[in-house]
């Protein structure tokens, strides 16, 4: 029998885990099991949950708090139709206000995953498009979007692709709006991404932010291919899952989607409640089709334990079902000081994204975005950034160093 599995972690100092486990197990598919007489089990036995596997840990000493056990529960695929909200609403429904149990781990079936194209481009795809293969990508950030004009956010972006850059993002706060709608800002950026592109060589992806009422967004997705988007940005916890899975599904948004995680932090943070950073950032993202998945990095700003940003790279780029790899997308915060970091905890297979440590270089955005090509150059030959800073040629790294420094 098809069926996908959760895994949760269920703290408690005193309850009996086996008999919580098989509760949840009945109570989230057949709903009572013993009662039910002899004849109707038989019919209702494929529709049952299963206990797969509890692992309590009773550290000795713990303090009040911290006994919890694993639970392993498989979900026959009967049960739920094949889309996300199904999904999450069986598994995590009404569990995840039972009480301390966090979701920290799905693995769904091959007939589950079947229904999930996945991300269209993938790292490959967004690669080719960009024909960059051989190095990290540098992603700048709009910074100061709201209550400008075409002509200042043009100038912006241009600045932006001066450095460099292989993709620009607009912040995820830049909603439609009168001043620059979103078939305006993609054409004078596109137009201005041509243009940088003829000095710099550099071709660029525009990930513009999709927003406005769910019913509008494959309509406002179009009218910005149309006008000559090559990307877009997602703001995907707001919407759901599954409107990133019909958008990133739909044959005629033919374009890398980038989701941002906006929300993320009112779910996944807690040890006892929520879901698993890896599950809500990485694994639903790449089944609901994102391209480049964002998310808040250990070095930065706005901090995610490492062993946190390593399983969403693990599930990002680890092979699941038919699925293409995602580009994990650590960020926040993130200045050249940091790119050595990136490169060690993440290798190639990363876009490195930053707006206040590409507008706030001293020598202006350009030299910014510069200054990181230098990073990730000398981090991948292996050289010292200080080192690498004190060549001639290099002055736009050494200025970033001695603003922001180098994290260790
Ligand atoms: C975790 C998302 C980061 C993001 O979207 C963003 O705008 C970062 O900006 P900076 O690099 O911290 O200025």
């Amino acid at each position: 029998m098809s069926m996908c599995i959760a895994t949760y972690r269920s703290y408690d100092d005193t309850a009996d885990f086996n008999k919580k486990a098989n509760s949840i197990a009945i109570g989230l598919t057949v709903g009572s099991w013993t009662d039910l007489p002899e004849a109707k089990k038989t019919s209702m036995e494929k529709h049952l949950g299963k206990v797969l596997s509890i692992d309590v840990h009773e550290p000795n000493n713990a303090a009040a708090g911290e006994r919890y056990a694993d639970i392993k529960i498989a979900y026959p695929d009967i049960n739920f139709s094949r889309d996300i909200p199904a999904l999450l609403v069986t598994i995590f429904g009404k569990l995840s206000m039972d009480g301390r149990i966090k979701l920290i781990d799905i693995d769904v079936s091959e007939q589950f995953a079947s229904a999930f194209p996945g991300p269209k481009f993938g790292i490959q795809g967004v690669r080719n498009l960009v024909g960059v293969h051989d190095r990290p990508l540098l992603m700048s950030i709009f910074k100061s979007v709201v209550g400008h004009d075409l002509a200042t956010l043009r100038e912006q972006f241009y600045q932006q692709a001066l450095g460099g850059v292989d993709l620009i993002k607009d912040d995820e706060i830049l909603f439609e709006n009168p001043l620059t709608p979103i078939e305006k800002r993609v054409e004078v950026c596109m137009e201005a991404a041509r243009q940088a592109e003829q000095i710099t060589g550099q071709k660029l992806l525009y990930a513009v932010n999709l927003t406005g009422p769910t019913s509008k967004l494959a309509s406002q997705a179009k009218k910005a291919i149309d006008a000559g988007a090559n990307a877009l940005l997602f703001n995907t916890l707001a919407y759901g899952y599954d409107v990133l899975h019909e958008l990133s599904s739909d044959p005629e948004i033919n374009v890398p989607i980038a989701s941002h995680p906006a929300m993320a932090g009112a779910m996944y943070p807690s040890p006892h409640y929520g879901i698993s950073a890896s599950v809500l950032l990485g694994k639903l993202n790449r089944l609901a089709g994102a391209d480049l998945v964002l998310f808040p990095s250990p070095y930065g700003s706005v901090v995610m334990p490492k062993e946190e940003n390593l399983a969403i790279k693990e599930v990002l780029l680890n092979d699941m079902h038919h699925l293409k790899t995602s580009f994990p997308v650590p960020s926040a915060g993130i200045h050249p000081g940091i790119v050595p970091l990136i490169l060690k905890d993440f290798g190639i297979d990363v876009v490195v994204n930053a707006g206040g440590g590409i507008h706030g270089h001293a020598m202006g955005t350009a030299a910014g975005g510069q200054a990181f090509h230098q990073a990730i150059q000398a981090s991948m030959s292996g050289i010292d950034l200080r080192d690498a800073a004190s060549q001639p040629n290099h002055e736009e790294l050494r200025i970033a160093i001695e603003a922001w420094g180098i994290k260790q």
